[in-house]
């Protein structure tokens, strides 16, 4: 399950229905020109909480289908309302996906003992195993290194998707639990998680920067810190025009350069007016 994972957007109609020929064509560009090691589905760069429990199955289905076993999947099904993350997570595994996931249950302030019964739930209706999303920017839930070694304790849970840019907590967790998986979930900051020994990344970005993730890994796992600082630069380039612009609808236009028809966000995302899609072609060209 180690590697470089891109977070799968999802393309959609201007109704904000899920078009299949989009999303099989996302899939495909992932697979067989981004030559990422696998796609991690239904999280936030999916509009994961902006769309229906069917929505969701739609997708898991439809990714499955186009991708096989070409490469590993992860679905993220973490919801706030437990049974329905429950039912994703079986609806999931029994299609084959390597792994689930599930981000920290958010917005009601949970404590430590409701977020573990809350992954505990989940797996215990599961013959699968599970990454911990961790995004405290989005969620507010912030959990420390013992409260991660509570989580781990359940062998099921095999690693976490870590999108902070703690680098001390990431140290830590790295060294006392060096049979985790650790996903690295912020692509600006791929070198540095690289560098404290990281099992793979999971990004948005790696839609259309696939490539060159891949290298920066790769570089920083052979000691090759110069090479990767450089390609770290180039692609910081890249991401801070894209985030300047409008992250998903920038990427969503990026893909379209490219061939592939990634469609609309979902609302209230908005979309890109003319300046903006103007914008992200140049993006395209600038810094692809
Ligand atoms: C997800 O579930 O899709 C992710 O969390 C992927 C990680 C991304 N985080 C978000 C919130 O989009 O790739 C990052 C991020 O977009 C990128 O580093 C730019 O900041």
């Amino acid at each position: 399950m180690k590697g470089l994972y891109t977070a799968l957007m999802c393309s959609f109609d201007e109704k904000g229905n899920v078009n299949e020929k989009g999303l099989r064509e996302i899939v495909r560009y992932n697979i067989d020109v981004q030559q990422v090691d696998g796609l991690y589905v239904n999280g936030s760069t999916g509009e994961n909480f902006l769309i229906s429990k069917e929505q969701k199955k739609q997708i898991f289905d439809v990714v499955k289908n186009e991708a096989g076993d070409d490469v590993k999947l992860i679905a993220q099904v973490g919801a706030l309302n437990l049974d329905e993350a429950v039912e994703l997570a079986q609806y999931a595994t029994n299609l084959g996906y390597n792994a689930i996931s599930a981000v920290t249950p958010f917005y009601y302030k949970f404590d430590f003992d409701e977020i573990k019964d809350y992954y505990n739930t989940i797996l215990d209706s599961v013959d699968n195993d599970l990454i911990i999303y961790s995004i405290p920017a989005l969620t507010g839930v912030n959990m420390n290194l013992e409260q991660f070694g509570e989580l781990f304790e359940n062998e099921k849970v095999i690693g976490v998707k870590f999108t902070a840019p703690d680098f001390f907590l990431l140290e830590r967790i790295r060294h006392a639990y060096p049979d985790k998986l650790i996903y690295s979930g912020f692509d600006e900051m791929l070198l540095s998680a690289s560098v404290l020994n990281v099992d793979g990344a999971i990004g948005s970005t790696f839609n259309v920067n696939g490539r060159r993730a891949k290298q920066i890994f790769e570089l920083a796992q052979n000691g090759q810190i110069g090479e990767a600082r450089e390609l770290q630069k180039v692609t910081n380039d890249l991401i801070a025009a894209i985030l300047d612009n409008g992250l998903y609808p920038t990427i969503k236009e990026i893909l379209k350069v490219q061939g592939v028809d990634a469609g609309y966000c979902r609302k209230p995302m908005k979309a890109l007016d003319a300046a903006g899609v103007k914008q992200a072609k140049q993006i395209a060209e600038r810094h692809l």
